[in-house]
């Protein structure tokens, strides 16, 4: 077996890995190879997931009523609040609850106990949370308010949010236009553990575990199993021989949320899931298990699984015709989710016909409270702004971000890196990023350099730095336990190491053998950390070095389920358990910080984390984790990063080629050109594979994937323009077909092809041989191929041939999107390219589209210092306005530096009939006009063009195109250009 581990590119780094992981293997029974699904716990192997399905079982039964009651006469109104007290009538136990009317259309609840025999935990806030959230004033009390059992409101600016308080049994509505979009407590699966003691016997919540026992006894048989959830599991758990202590007994809270009318129902990432998620109880085609959100390390992962993965975003997203809707269930430790839909529900007949389906959730948590918070929309947009407006939008990456990054566990030395660098010179084939995985380090020291292998690491960078490229080096969250190591002597003298839960250091076993890890939650870990990577502390780091954090679930070998046990303790004494889901931003957080930090003025961080939670999207990018070299786990990637996009966090990418295993050519290549349109595109490769650097192939591969990185690059104007977009409005950077076109029921669940912004459609190709696809074109508008620019002819389900040397894309009649076409070694060296605007115009002759422009590196655009231009195309007219209102173009340094950036060509689409002639002017010189040259199809203008579309030859190329060449514009300045019949 452990022989098995070691491939022939291994041999170099060595014994000593070897004996790791052999020692690892026999001391954790941890395998570096397929995943193991008998590591991972199943619903029925924990029990508050038992416990509170059971409950659901129990009150779907008739005679069921939810024991939660409004107690009489405690509601109270005020500044945006209403508050009250609830009782569960069985035992008699008080909590306090809050609905709280937010502004831009949000709403949030909150519910706790009355007198928690000690406090519950309610930090999540602090890290997801970009300020407390502002009560709205806007509403109106209804005359029925306090009578009847019922209170409710109507809130936001129109007053048509209302919410309504329903006192016995408790359970909220809350509606938009006078419909219901989310109930809470419709079904009575509200549970909330109240604290006990263990010896208070009356208290226990044991007729749950005799229930479960029934339920899931077909699913327990063997008697270790059996023996692993009884009813210990309400003081102490163990699963695979770990124990978990569970010092505060059972303590889960849950809750039913229904969408009453949606048939759909999307987010809370990570899973190897379907985009529209699917039902988790009973049913053809659905899961068994609930979707699971656990931060853990599953390598190899299987898809179409509800199986925790790496990263949790606890958002879900619900969508029918003509509104959407979407909560955040804000808590950070151990949750499941079930999810059933119903038909024809008599209670919801009139809301979102013509489905009449209705999505019913269900949501438990091990401990906290519960905090939820409601997006009533009513638009997809909408939401995406109201959840950016609470967990910060996506933060604007250095440009080079965006372009492609050459990664392998590992490139072995400086000469190596050397050796790559030089081949993508040599290979004609631009890159911005090569990566350093955990070898370069000594001996698993993060922060450190292998003396042997990375001798001269800044002249290393500096080599790579002076063709404008960069390196990220890995930095996990384990800490080797070696005196003689400043960031372990520093963390423990600091007192901010992860104790356990006798209150001694944590230790566990990772890569660097004993290891111990920093209380991330500490603000002091914080405070300390982010400035290890000042250059003088950093040593060997340069300007040029950015960041990789990997492992930071935080994946421990020798842990319960390779992560850290739930009872160990950090700051102020909270245990793992409330907070493990949001450890690893954490981290990310901290590493963004020291970036930050590093320089002055302070510089953009590139940060790139495996595990994430709601608000990761502030401290960078983040990755699919361990996938494998297969065709399934290339088509599991669209949905997988749509989920997550949709979820707040669009700056994600899968590893290009696939993780474990040698992806053959053909598989590799469909995978380069699927990752150069998706956000993060980074090419990976786990140790034991073969090297894959793209001209290692020959041609045409090496061809093919040439092409793929440099449509990339043509393209990195408009994916800046997007990822700036985002950055301020929340909107996914890859959308899914229902976000583009939300009326259009058929495609609601479609995710094997989207968008890009609103204007490139693409679709993978995910089959091996494979000559045709169909393409879904929705909405009644024109669509061109992307490269001969050639309209589509048809709509709806269009079948498309298909060639090697490219996947299909196609763009939206009505977009303009800017383009660079000159082929550089990297996006720095086309710095100061001039543009070339696509134009594609829709059925009524118009267009419009943006450009986002800044020095791709500092903090200097929040102060103004950006161009962002509003291009229009409308009879016959292209306009190009600013946006930018913040400083004037006299004082913006973007501007002063940039003055000579120009337009050298625009391609408009769609046109078959040439104009008398074509002038420009600038918006202030009107008495200035210029004829401009251009042509309808003209053989020397395609020929020029011709490079940047793949593999098409001149004559593949549309006549029907106007190409108006130097039209000597400048980008910074207001211009039109006239169409004169
Ligand atoms: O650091 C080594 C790898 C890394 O290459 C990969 O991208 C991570 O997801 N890391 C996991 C640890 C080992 C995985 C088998």
């Amino acid at each position: 077996m452990c022989l098995g581990t070691i491939g022939k590119n291994s041999i170099r780094f060595t014994e000593q890995f070897f004996l790791f992981i052999c020692f690892t293997v026999i001391i954790t029974n941890v395998v570096v190879s397929a995943m193991k699904p008998q590591d991972f716990r199943t619903c029925a192997q924990t029990s508050f997931c038992r416990r509170n399905r059971a409950y659901a079982d129990k009150a779907i039964s008739n005679s069921f009523v939810s024991p939660y009651n409004v107690v009489k006469d405690t509601i109270n109104i005020e500044n945006g609040i209403i508050s009250g007290e609830l009782i569960n009538t069985e035992n008699k136990v008080s909590f306090v609850f809050q609905v709280h009317l937010l502004m831009n259309n949000i709403a949030r609840i909150k519910i706790n106990e009355k007198y928690p025999l000690k406090p519950r935990y309610d930090g999540v806030k602090y890290w997801s949370l970009i300020q407390e959230p502002v009560n709205t004033l806007e509403y109106t009390e209804n005359p029925s308010t306090g009578k009847d059992g019922v209170t409710s409101l109507s809130f936001g600016v129109d007053r048509n949010r209302k919410v309504i308080i329903y006192h016995t049994p408790f359970h909220v509505e809350l509606l938009v236009n006078d419909e219901p979009v989310i109930i809470f407590n419709n079904r009575g699966f509200f549970n909330f553990e109240h604290l006990r003691k263990k010896d208070d016997s009356v208290n226990q919540p044991e007729e749950l575990i005799i229930q479960s026992e029934i339920n899931t006894e077909k699913e327990i048989q063997t008697e270790e199993k059996k023996e692993e959830r009884s009813e210990e599991g309400l003081w102490e758990e163990t699963f695979n021989g770990k124990i978990d202590s569970k010092p505060n007994g059972p303590e889960s809270i849950g809750l039913d949320i229904s969408f009453p009318g949606f048939g759909h129902v999307y987010g809370i990432p990570e899973h190897a899931s379907t985009l529209s998620l699917k039902e988790t109880r009973g049913g053809d085609g659905t899961y068994n298990e609930p979707y699971r959100l656990y931060n853990l390390d599953v390598f190899e992962y299987d898809l179409d699984s509800p199986m925790a993965l790496y990263g949790s975003i606890p958002f879900l997203l619900a969508h029918r015709k003509g509104v959407s809707a979407a909560i955040l269930w804000l808590n950070a430790a151990e949750t499941w989710i079930d999810i059933v839909k119903s038909k024809d529900d008599k209670s919801f007949l009139s809301f979102g016909k013509p489905t009449s389906t209705s999505t019913h959730t269900h949501w438990f948590s091990e401990s906290g409270i519960i905090d939820v918070f409601a997006f009533l929309g009513p638009t997809t947009s909408d939401i995406f702004k109201q959840y950016g407006s609470l967990t910060g939008f996506t933060a604007l990456p250095q440009s080079f971000a965006i372009g492609y990054h050459q990664c392998r566990w590992n490139y072995l030395s400086q000469g190596d890196v050397a050796e790559v660098d030089e081949g993508f010179d040599v290979n004609d084939i631009p890159y911005d990023v090569i990566w350093l995985d955990i070898e370069h380090t000594d001996d698993k020291k993060y922060f450190t350099w292998d003396k042997i292998k990375f001798s001269e690491p800044e002249k290393m960078q500096k080599n790579i730095g002076r063709k404008g490229r960069k390196m990220v080096a890995i930095v996990d969250p384990h800490v080797k336990r070696d005196d003689g190591y400043y960031i372990y002597k520093e963390a423990k003298d600091l007192d901010i190491l992860t104790k356990d839960k006798d209150g001694k250091v944590y230790e566990g076993w990772c890569w660097p053998g004993n290891s111990v890890w920093i209380d991330w939650t500490n603000p002091k870990a914080q405070d300390w950390f982010s400035k290890k990577f000042a250059f003088i502390q950093y040593k060997g780091s340069t300007e040029f070095l950015f960041i990789w954090n990997d492992m930071n679930e935080p994946s421990v070998f020798n842990g319960p389920e390779i992560t850290m046990p739930k009872d160990l303790l950090h700051y102020e004494g909270w245990e793992h358990r409330n907070l493990h889901n949001l450890f690893g931003m954490a981290f990310h957080s901290a590493t963004s910080q020291g970036l930050i930090n590093r320089t002055t003025p302070n510089h953009r961080p590139f940060v790139l984390s495996r595990s994430f939670f709601a608000g990761s999207q502030r401290f960078g990018a983040i990755w699919t984790g361990d996938n494998v070299a297969n065709w399934d786990h290339l088509a599991a990637s669209s949905p997988m990063l749509l989920t997550i996009g949709i979820s707040g966090l669009p700056f994600s990418g899968a590893d290009v080629g696939g993780f474990f295993g040698n992806p053959e050519p053909e598989l590799l290549v469909r995978w380069y050109q699927t990752g150069a349109f998706q956000p993060f595109f980074r090419a990976h490769a786990h140790i034991d594979t073969k090297r894959r650097e793209p001209w290692l192939f020959g041609d045409p591969y090496t061809s093919y994937i040439r092409d793929a990185i440099r449509q990339r690059y043509i393209l990195l104007p408009f994916w800046y323009t997007i990822f700036q977009e985002a950055s301020t409005n929340g909107m996914p950077i890859i959308r899914p077909m229902f976000v583009v076109f939300p009326d259009n029921e058929e495609i609601f669940a479609m995710e094997d092809q989207y968008f890009i912004g609103n204007s490139l459609l693409v679709k993978p190709i995910t089959n091996q041989g494979q000559t045709t696809t169909e393409v879904y074109f929705a909405g009644n508008d024109l669509y061109y191929d992307y490269y001969t620019f050639k309209k589509v002819q048809g709509s709806g389900k269009v079948k498309v041939d298909i060639t090697m040397n490219k996947i299909p894309v196609f763009l939206k009649g009505g977009s303009i999107i800017p383009r660079r076409q000159r082929f550089r070694r990297s996006s720095l060296a086309m710095y100061s390219d001039p543009f070339t605007l696509l134009v594609a115009l829709n059925k009524k002759g118009e267009a419009a589209g943006t450009l986002y422009l800044d020095d791709g590196k500092t903090y200097e655009y929040q102060k103004g210092h950006y161009i962002h231009r509003n291009f229009n195309f409308t009879s016959g007219r292209f306009i190009s306005t600013s946006f930018n209102k913040q400083v004037q173009d006299s004082e913006n340094n973007y501007i002063k530096t940039n003055k000579d950036l120009r337009i050298e060509r625009i391609i408009v689409l769609g046109v078959d009939r040439s104009p008398k002639n074509i002038i420009g002017y600038y918006n202030d010189l009107i008495d200035d006009k210029k004829e401009l040259k251009f042509s309808l199809g003209g053989i020397d203008d395609i020929k020029g063009i011709v490079s940047a579309s793949i593999g098409v030859s001149v004559e593949e190329i549309s006549k029907d195109i106007i190409i108006i060449r130097d039209p000597k514009l400048l980008v910074k300045r207001d211009w039109t250009i006239e169409f004169v019949n």
